[in-house]
């Protein structure tokens, strides 16, 4: 097992991390740019290394300062969190031939799953259920033409290097198709610097529902079940869950086994997701894999009572996985809070926390690293915390939802806990009866 681990991240998951290493009696190092001077995850961890100036390309971003941080601290391993370097292919090699384990999958994984229309391909060759659409990367407006009028319309046209949500376009007719291909072709290659784009089959109002997977070094991969994230605005989820209210036993086994497919696909090797859309009819497709642990990993955590980051920290160490699947036992529901204003276009709002209460009791769990008197620095994501809730029912957990956010007292900054508290009162969220359009539907009071 490892001796002592370098986190490469920075707020409620460097927290995380740390809390699981101190119980699996691992050292910990933090790293953290002078704006987070008074983080938590500094104080928390065995030691900290300062490794530059707030912007995260100065420090959290910078492969050679968070290199030269493991080396004079001696750290075997580097947990990258999520965001920042966490599927970056190239870090993990670096991390590689300095001699430091990445705790996380190949560089190889990494970037077969990073490439989209690759990933793709790998999964219709695996016999994973895809999105129909272009074979391959389109070659011209001619050929993007050919494809949609052969499945008809609505079609989306995706950049290849994009995923979450950044270069999309839906396409409604015809007429549309040459400026919508081009504009997509335009845009991917400012915003990655590679113009590969496909087209798939529009597919209205999906559910987004994920399965979390684990796979060691010796090919055996499991499931640990799925998230219903279909509650996001802009790509950025607002509300995790598990089990999907729209999930059934028969539904469960045919993901569970597809996901299992996928990532024996590459052989996979560490925790990660498959992310599915599923059709109205439970007709389910392939989206992407995440190669990380993702934000919401906490919601699988307290459904099957199993610790992500321990599991993935003893893959990493060579660790052979037990190889069952797993089926959510209870509900969780997660919130995520932002310091943004729901009420102003989610703008963010950091600055000082001046008086905090947060929630407790039975059935609650609340991850986070603010405290009373820590300013919010403007640089980096505005999640503040994440509220999740257990209970035997759905209804039950959408309750104490309701009861824990009642309790939480932010003030100095806005946040997204009045969004919250309103969604769980809504009578279709209520209800189960929900895609991922419903925030657009969704009317704050
Ligand atoms: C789609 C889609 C409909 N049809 N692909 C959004 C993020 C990226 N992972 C893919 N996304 C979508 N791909 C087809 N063929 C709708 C979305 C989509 C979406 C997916 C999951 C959760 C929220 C979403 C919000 C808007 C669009």
């Amino acid at each position: 097992m490892f001796k002592k681990i370098l986190i490469a991240n920075r707020g409620e998951i460097a927290l995380r991390i740390i809390r699981t290493c101190k119980e699996m009696g691992i050292r910990t190092v933090a790293v953290y740019s002078t704006a987070d001077k008074d983080s938590l995850h500094v104080k928390f961890a065995d030691e900290a290394v300062c490794i530059g100036k707030p912007q995260s390309s100065e420090s959290y971003l910078n492969i050679p300062h968070l290199m030269a941080a493991a080396e004079i601290t001696n750290a075997d391993a580097i947990h990258p969190g999520y965001g920042f370097l966490a599927e970056n292919a190239k870090f993990a090699e670096i991390c590689g031939e300095h001699g430091i384990k990445f705790i996380g999958p190949t560089p190889d994984m990494i970037r077969r799953m990073g490439d989209k229309m690759t990933a793709k391909e790998t999964m219709i060759a695996a016999g994973v259920p895809v999105i129909p659409g272009s074979a391959s990367l389109l070659e011209s407006a001619d050929e993007a033409r050919k494809v949609a009028k052969e499945m008809g319309y609505p079609v989306i046209i995706k950049a290849t290097a994009g995923g979450g949500g950044k270069g999309m376009r839906v396409v409604w007719q015809e007429e549309e198709l040459e400026n919508n291909y081009n504009m997509a072709k335009n845009e991917a290659r400012a915003s990655f610097n590679n113009d590969g784009i496909y087209m798939e089959k529009f597919v209205e109002e999906p559910r987004h529902i994920e399965i979390q997977i684990a796979g060691d070094q010796y090919g055996k991969v499991c499931h640990l079940s799925e998230r219903d994230c279909s509650i996001q605005r802009r790509h950025q989820k607002l509300v995790e869950e598990s089990p999907s209210p729209f999930m059934t036993p028969e539904l469960r086994e045919k993901m569970g086994e597809a996901a299992i497919k996928a990532a024996s696909a590459i052989n996979y090797e560490s925790v990660g997701t498959i992310e599915f859309l599923v059709d109205k009819h439970r007709n389910f497709y392939f989206m992407e894999m995440n190669t990380r642990i993702q934000v919401e990993h906490g919601v699988t955590e307290e459904v099957i009572n199993f610790d992500l980051i321990k599991e993935q920290i003893k893959i990493a160490a060579g660790i052979p996985i037990s190889g069952k699947n797993y089926t959510p036992q209870m509900h969780a529901i997660e919130c995520r809070i932002n310091a943004e204003d729901p009420y102003n276009d989610f703008r963010p709002s950091p600055g000082k926390i001046t008086v905090l209460h947060t929630p407790g009791g039975h059935g609650v769990r609340v991850d986070s690293h603010i405290y009373a008197g820590y300013v919010i620095p403007p640089y980096y994501d505005s999640m503040v915390a994440k509220i999740i809730t257990i209970a035997q029912t759905r209804e039950e957990a959408i309750n104490s939802m309701e009861r824990a956010l009642s309790e939480f007292v932010i003030e100095g900054v806005k946040t997204t806990i009045p969004f919250h508290q309103q969604l769980m009162r809504n009578e279709d969220f209520r209800k189960g009866n929900f895609t991922t359009k419903f925030t657009e539907g969704f009317k704050l009071v």
